[in-house]
């Protein structure tokens, strides 16, 4: 088959709704820029389990405790998924990590800030694993197998995560006039940062219409934050506390909520580098692979001490 024939047959497999697997044939830019949005998303998972685990041993009772380490666990389970998905397309876990810790690979902007109170725990679970499955529900859809069926399972842990963070500002707005204003306070300080987590507008997103087309992402990234933002406007009001945007209006006509501007360059400083936390999570991460480095290796003699003792009982 000429490489026309290929991408010809490779396209109608996606408009068709097949999925594409790891041995078919597929067009080099469609491997590369799954490589990119997985590893980025797995990098995510994974440095987003440290403004989080930061609060493990400050949590307010036992109960609190155990659902946020399973929670990071989970976080953890999420990104070895994906990891692994990303490997089914040629890539070694190094070379992976070595450009995340590098800054040739991204992670997802909202984890470069900090949590300041235990108000931000309950807000990091409803609005940024909000805005999170908001965008991996599309992505259980996706064209490349392994992917799909990574999110269609992180998706469900993700409700999990978006729930208990709901429950726990559910309580603390119940609670004391102090244990309100903080609730109100970490609203305040992660919202927007939750809208940017959607990526640029779409008219700036230079992926998008690529990937669109190849169905790896099957809602634009302004869609997606539309949806979220219809969403919360709903949730907060269960709450009793606000979103800080002067300008979020119902809209009659579009029947969405209109919403104020995001703060772009905010935006492009935190994904260059230059957050309130881009250092302290690089450095963090560099130092977990540096000391992880005896039980890889561990892992990997005890591996093949095993392969050995199998191949000596076959023989
Ligand atoms: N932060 O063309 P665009 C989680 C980059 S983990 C940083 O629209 P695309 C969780 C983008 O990479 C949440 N960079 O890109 C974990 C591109 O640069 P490159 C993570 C961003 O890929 C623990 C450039 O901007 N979720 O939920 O079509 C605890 C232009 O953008 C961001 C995923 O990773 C950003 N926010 O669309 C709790 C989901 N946005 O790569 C929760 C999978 C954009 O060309 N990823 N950029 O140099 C996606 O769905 C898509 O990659 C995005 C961006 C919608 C994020």
């Amino acid at each position: 088959m000429s490489v026309h024939d290929l991408e010809k047959h490779f396209q109608d497999t996606i408009d068709a709704e097949i999925k594409i697997e790891p041995l078919d044939w597929m067009p080099d830019a469609y491997r590369k820029t799954n490589i990119r949005q997985i590893s980025q998303h797995a990098h995510s998972e994974i440095v987003g389990m440290l403004p989080e685990g930061n609060w493990i041993s400050r949590a307010p009772s036992l109960k609190r405790k155990a659902i946020l380490l399973a929670k990071v666990q989970d976080e953890a389970g999420h990104g070895l998924y994906l990891y692994s998905a990303c490997e089914t397309l040629g890539t070694s876990r190094e070379e992976t990590i070595n450009d995340l810790h590098s800054g040739r690979a991204k992670y997802s902007s909202i984890f470069n800030y900090p949590t300041l109170t235990w108000a931000d725990i309950g807000t990091v679970g409803w609005l940024v694993d909000g805005a999170a499955i908001m965008n991996q529900v599309m992505l259980t859809r996706t064209s490349y197998g392994p992917y799909a069926r990574a999110m269609v399972r992180i998706c469900k842990e993700e409700s999990f995560h978006q729930r208990q963070g709901f429950e726990s500002l559910l309580v603390l707005s119940k609670g004391s006039e102090a244990q309100r204003t903080m609730c109100q306070d970490a609203i305040n300080r992660w919202w927007w940062p939750a809208l940017m987590m959607f990526g640029p507008r779409d008219s700036e997103s230079t992926n998008s219409d690529q990937s669109m087309k190849w169905k790896i992402k099957r809602k634009t990234n302004d869609e997606l934050r539309q949806q979220f933002v219809d969403m919360c406007v709903e949730q907060v009001k269960l709450l009793g506390m606000t979103l800080p945007d002067p300008n979020l209006k119902w809209n009659e006509e579009t029947k969405h909520y209109d919403f104020g501007e995001i703060d772009w360059n905010e935006f492009w400083q935190v994904v260059k580098g230059n957050g309130p936390c881009n250092l302290e999570r690089l450095q963090a991460r560099k130092k977990a692979w540096e000391e992880g480095a005896w039980v890889r290796e561990a892992a990997a003699a005890h591996a093949a001490k095993k392969q050995k003792r199998a191949d000596a009982n076959a023989a």
